[in-house]
């Protein structure tokens, strides 16, 4: 995926009015966003298509796709039929599961990213254990794009040594939850961030200073 000035913007506001604003703000600055649950369950998901006829986005859905097989299939349809350009899943779900979401995604020849290593100083309890493992699998399935965390750069690292350098890692955690943009690009090759841009007085300014 090509993403203009590596930044990703987490869309985690609660109307399209708010939506609309901040995408207006940040159009020339950004043009993927990622849309995760609070999004989609205030407007529904004609917002995905909404956002992108109006301003021209890519759009990854942040719906952390974790059930068995046959849900996940139903899951990703009705993502990439709304207009989805990718969806996101998690990984602990094992293979199977993981798989659905691939072959839907290569049904329409959209992409899958799979969640590594959440983020959050929770993960560290039960996922950080099982993150290399997830990350392996996905090598194995033939995943080329996945999420890992901006907050901890030495497991950032330890997934890109896994999935190789060709694979593409989007990274959220910059800003509210302390990572740093360009350390973390120096890993990644896009960083995801919401509350640092969308909370901003300025959202387009805050894309700038990111971006310095
Ligand atoms: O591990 C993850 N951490 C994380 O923060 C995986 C995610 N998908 N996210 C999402 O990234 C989170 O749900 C939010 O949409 C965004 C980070 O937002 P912020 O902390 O920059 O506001």
């Amino acid at each position: 995926m090509n993403i203009k000035n590596n930044l990703i913007l987490a869309l985690d506001v609660g109307s399209e009015k708010e939506a609309i604003q901040i995408c207006d703000s940040v159009k020339h600055n950004i043009d993927t966003i990622k849309i995760g649950y609070p999004l989609a369950l205030a407007e529904g998901l004609e917002i995905i298509q909404k956002l992108k006829d109006k301003f021209d986005f890519k759009v990854i859905c942040d719906f952390k796709v974790a059930d068995i097989d046959a849900t996940n299939e139903k899951i990703c349809e009705e993502t990439f039929k709304a207009g989805a350009d990718a969806i996101i899943c998690h990984g602990f779900v094992g293979e199977d599961s993981v798989q659905a979401c691939l072959d839907v995604a290569n049904k329409y020849e959209r992409e899958l990213f799979l969640l590594t290593e959440m983020s959050h100083p929770g993960a560290k309890k039960f996922l950080q254990g099982a993150a290399d493992e997830i990350a392996k699998m996905g090598v194995d399935m033939g995943i080329t794009n996945y999420v890992a965390p901006a907050t901890r750069l030495d497991r950032l690292q330890d997934i890109r040594n896994i999935v190789g350098k060709d694979a593409f890692i989007i990274s959220p955690g910059v800003g509210k939850q302390g990572g740093d943009a360009k350390k973390t690009l120096e890993i990644s090759n896009a960083i995801i961030v919401g509350r640092s841009i969308y909370e901003a007085d300025n959202p387009k300014i805050a894309c700038e200073n990111l971006l310095k």
